[in-house]
């Protein structure tokens, strides 16, 4: 089968705040191009593009949709992504493999938060993009107004290509400045008719100057066109149009056009800009990545003749099975075929090759350099996983996804969805690498982290609905980070008995600022030699760094400092067995509690008094996320696990690092809580809701029941 021309592939992506219009952008897309035979609307429910039944019911989109269409001999392999926060990833990992974008803006509202994230995305990935200024039929619509935020407010150079004729009520149609032609919509087609004819004479003189305006802006970065200004040339549509193309696939600006999607007008010369301004493949150059073999810089082509090399942007998790999309940059190859990934190691045979339409697929004979496709039950791969040619191998850079900052404790109802659960939930985290899954220390419950609250209320009836597993759940807990302003310096002192042996540290740190305020925590030792036992540095190093991820003023990990090691001090007498023990004995817990008992040696009692002297409260029950922890025949944190909480020289030097970085962040200097405020919870289910009453929790403030008070003061004061 011959290929498809790669100069007329355009891979786009429709970004921007939510609400903006992508979805009904794109559902207009969809009819227009012949890809559907209806229209479908967000509001009804019913747009193609948001096909789950969860962006259905909520009426926004979740998760980027793929789709391939054709205009005027084009092919647009597009994906409509999601506006919301915390879907931000879905947009990330569509900008990773994308050759441009529209970015779509409220006519009313012009650039809004989100906007200036996905513009930064852009940014990053080097997308080429155009705008439309959507929803001019609104009160308050201002297309001047959304074009001056444009500029202002992202720092780009938009140059309008249209102007729009009326606005909220009277809005009309378009004038086109570049062909200076007056387009209307035919409201009984759907829009389907676009009449073009001569501007009116009323317009004429606003369209001229309009139209010099754009010729100026372009002339200041486009070399051939400015020769033709300067010299009082005649500047025909497609020396216009060549400037554009060269300004926009160069970065240089960004045409902007306007319409009203909801009102379907604006959508087919939308159409016409994605094909004749955004760049093919082969204009967005190689792709880069480096030799696994040596770790060597190598560039693949958008050539079918080069080995093949795709990317895995996406995994969507399927009743029958997982669907992996895929961005191929070099190379073809038939369905069936194998391809080598380079991180398992593995091949990978790309069985039911499919051109995605949204939930539908449509079975392809061979994958080619240029093409976004979609390929069923790949074995190992993951998201940013490289899939290429044995041979020739190779590791594209991988996609960069945001960490999680709000978390939610879950518990399964019964043991039956527990089972399920941990089948299920390894299957979701492949599908959305910004879920993350783990355990709370001081309950044993199983943690959700996601990007909002919208994010794991998404995920949890997801889990409910698709799969389910019935599940309670706590509440949402933004997981905030803390950081220190100044430089500081601290000395704190341990001094303990345990058991009669009298154990003593003493050390001394400075606390500073890095540049980066999410960085994680560096260590620097500068002791003076024999300053301490050499064995003890690299305890105490660890200590520190355990010290910060255990929570600073406020009980939350302490992120993006530098603390160093000024001093210490140590007096060691007796029990070196119990330091050792507490390290990590052999044996799992019992072997580390029989190796307690036996460096006790006799002293019967010795161990439940220790716990009596000094071990922290039994950490049961702080009611960490507001749910009962589960019950189970065996106590989780039985006496043996107690065993090994006895201070050793980690310890000490733990509790002196921890004490130092309170006060570290205690300075007038203040701390500064990193991350989002917390927001309001959206709506939970009456079910749900009940599993919120917190427990109190027992305070002990050498123990993580401390973090968790002082973490709860904290959100409590934070929360309106
Ligand atoms: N008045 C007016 N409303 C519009 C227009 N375009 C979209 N809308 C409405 O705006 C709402 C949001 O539209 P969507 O297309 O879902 O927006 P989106 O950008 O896809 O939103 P997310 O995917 O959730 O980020 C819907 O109710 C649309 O009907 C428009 O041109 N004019
Ligand atoms: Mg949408």
């Amino acid at each position: 089968m011959p290929s498809f021309p790669k100069e007329k592939v355009r891979n786009i992506g429709i970004v921007a705040h939510i609400d903006a219009g992508k979805t009904t952008t794109t559902e207009r897309f969809l009819f227009y191009t012949g890809r559907s035979h209806k229209l479908g609307e967000v509001h009804d429910g019913q747009a193609v593009m948001d096909f789950r039944e969860d962006e259905r019911n909520r009426g926004i989109t979740i998760s980027a949709a793929a789709t391939t269409l054709t205009w005027k001999d084009h092919r647009i392999n597009l994906i409509d992504t999601p506006g919301h926060v915390d879907f931000t990833a879905e947009v990330e990992r569509a900008m990773r493999v994308l050759d441009g974008a529209v970015v779509i803006f409220d006519g009313v509202e012009g650039v809004e938060p989100q906007s200036e994230t996905v513009w930064h995305q852009a940014d990053r990935y080097h997308v080429p993009r155009i705008a439309f200024v959507n929803k001019l039929d609104r009160t308050g619509a201002d297309f001047d107004a959304a074009v001056a935020s444009i500029r202002d407010r992202l720092g780009a150079r938009p140059i309008p290509i249209q102007m729009p004729v009326g606005s909220a009520e009277t809005f009309a149609g378009i004038v086109d400045l570049v062909e200076e032609r007056y387009l209307t919509f035919e409201a009984e087609s759907l829009g389907r008719t676009v009449v073009s004819g001569p501007i009116p004479e009323a317009l004429a003189a606003e369209a001229a100057t309009r139209r010099g305006g754009m010729i100026e802006a372009l002339a200041e970065i486009h070399d051939p066109l400015a020769e033709l200004f300067l010299a009082e040339r005649p500047i025909a549509t497609s020396d216009l149009k060549q400037a554009l193309r060269a300004a926009t696939i160069g970065r240089a600006a960004v045409p902007v056009l306007c319409g009203a999607a909801l009102r379907n007008a604006g959508v087919q010369p939308l159409l016409d800009a994605v094909c004749d301004l955004l760049p093919s493949p082969l204009e967005v150059g190689p792709a880069h990545g480096i030799d696994p073999r040596d770790g060597k810089p190598v560039e693949r082509l958008p050539d079918d003749k080069a080995p093949f090399a795709a990317l895995v942007f996406k995994i969507q998790a399927a009743e029958a099975a997982d669907l992996f999309y895929l961005r191929v940059y070099s190379g073809t190859l038939e369905s069936g075929g194998r391809a080598w990934n380079p991180r398992t190691k593995e091949r990978e045979r790309l069985r039911r090759v499919l051109r995605m339409h949204a939930d539908r697929g449509e079975a392809v004979e061979t994958v080619e350099a240029g093409d976004i496709v979609a390929v069923g039950a790949l074995h190992r791969s993951m998201t940013g996983d490289t899939l290429c040619d044995e041979g020739r191998p190779v590791l594209l850079e991988p996609i960069r996804f945001p960490a999680t900052v709000v978390s939610i404790a879950i518990e399964p109802k019964t043991s039956a969805d527990r089972d399920k659960l941990a089948e299920m939930l390894p299957r979701l985290r492949r599908e959305d690498p910004t879920l993350g899954v783990s355990t709370d220390p001081e309950t044993g419950q199983t943690l959700l982290s996601g990007m909002g609250e919208l994010h794991l209320d998404v995920v949890l009836s997801r889990i409910d609905r698709d799969f389910g597993i019935k599940l309670g759940s706590g509440k949402p807990r933004v997981s905030y980070r803390e950081t220190v302003r100044a430089r500081a310096e601290g000395t704190a002192e341990y001094r303990r008995v345990v058991a009669g042996d009298a154990l003593f540290a003493k050390v001394s740190l400075s606390v500073e600022p890095l540049q980066d305020c999410a960085a994680t925590p560096e260590v620097i030792d500068r002791l003076g030699a024999g300053a301490v036992p050499a064995s003890l540095v690299p305890a105490i190093l660890e200590s520190i760094a355990n010290a910060a991820n255990g929570g600073g003023l406020y009980g939350y990990p302490v992120v993006g400092i530098r603390a160093t090691l000024l001093a210490a001090e140590f007096a060691e007498s007796g029990q070196p067995e119990i330091a050792r023990v507490s390290r990590g004995a052999p044996g799992g817990r019992r072997g580390r509690a029989r190796a307690v008992r036996k460096a006790r040696g006799a002293r019967s009692g010795g161990i439940r008094r220790r716990r009596d002297e000094d071990a922290p409260a039994a950490p049961r029950d702080r009611g960490g996320h507001g749910v009962p922890p589960r019950r189970r025949g065996r106590p989780r944190r039985g006496p043996d696990r107690r065993d090994v909480r006895i201070p050793d020289r980690a310890s000490v030097a733990h509790a002196g690092a921890g004490l130092v970085l309170a006060r570290a962040a205690r300075l007038p200097s203040a701390p500064r809580k990193s991350l989002r405020p917390p927001r309001k919870a959206p709506a939970l289910d009456a079910r749900r809701r009940a599993g919120l009453t917190l427990r109190k929790p027992r305070l002990n403030p050498k123990g993580v029941a401390g973090n968790e008070s002082r973490r709860r003061r904290f959100e409590e004061e934070k929360t309106p």
